[in-house]
């Protein structure tokens, strides 16, 4: 996979809906497959950056509400203002569900079950090795039940003048027979592999990814 473009990676979720819609010959009796799948159905994924002195939130977002196929996806970036501090909350749609689903409280609900990463060239992290020309500089701020880090919430410092993409993506580690998958320092690991890209042979996180995209940020003067 090139790096670098913009683009979503469809994983199980696509294979779910090819499996749901292509595999039934029976037309419109088809029950509801995609729950017995472990992964989220993501079309949507937004960023919002709440900066510590108040005023707008900036929004950065990935949209391809038809999913896989048929339309391409909408790409939003955003833009920081360079010494400020943000606190960054993810949200996640299903927007092929009419009205669209909002399944951010499924995976707050599952908490100990997934992870965000957030890496890029130009970001400093728990996720990335050091970066002398980091344009932001990313910390989880919350946690779950065993102290590990969830990053639904997130802090992101605007460290420099600069444009940028980061890659955001959503880990899913289901429970084997009861016992939790997830374990600590797996930001230590992405970062250790230079990243997550998905054919990264160097990196052998548990579970598989709900969603990943990538996102242009550029970090402005104020
Ligand atoms: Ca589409």
């Amino acid at each position: 996979m090139t790096s670098g473009h913009l683009q979503i990676r469809w994983f199980a979720p696509f294979l779910a809906l090819v499996l749901a819609y292509g595999g039934s010959g029976c037309g419109d009796d088809v029950e509801n497959p995609i729950e017995t799948n472990p992964n989220e159905v993501i079309t949507t994924v937004t960023l919002t950056f709440a900066p510590a002195s108040g005023g707008t939130n900036p929004q950065a977002q990935f949209r391809d509400a038809d999913g896989p196929g048929g339309a391409d996806p909408i790409i939003a970036g955003t833009t920081l203002t360079v010494g400020e501090t943000y606190t960054l909350t993810v949200e996640f749609l299903n927007e092929l569900e009419d009205p669209p689903e909002d399944i951010t409280p499924e995976i707050f609900d599952e908490r100990d079950e997934h992870q965000t990463f957030l890496v890029g060239e130009r970001v400093e992290g728990p996720a990335t090795t050091v970066s002398t020309d980091a344009l932001i500089r990313h910390a989880y701020a919350d946690t779950d039940t065993l102290g590990l880090p969830i990053g639904l919430t997130n802090t992101v410092e605007a460290l420099a003048v600069g444009a940028t993409t980061i890659s955001f993506g959503l880990r899913h580690m289901p429970l084997i027979n009861q016992l939790p998958q997830k374990r600590a320092g797996l930001e230590d690991e992405v970062a250790q592999a230079g990243g997550f890209d998905s054919d990264n042979a160097a990196l052998a996180l548990p579970g598989s990814w709900d969603v990943v995209v990538d996102l242009p940020i550029t970090v402005e003067a104020p």
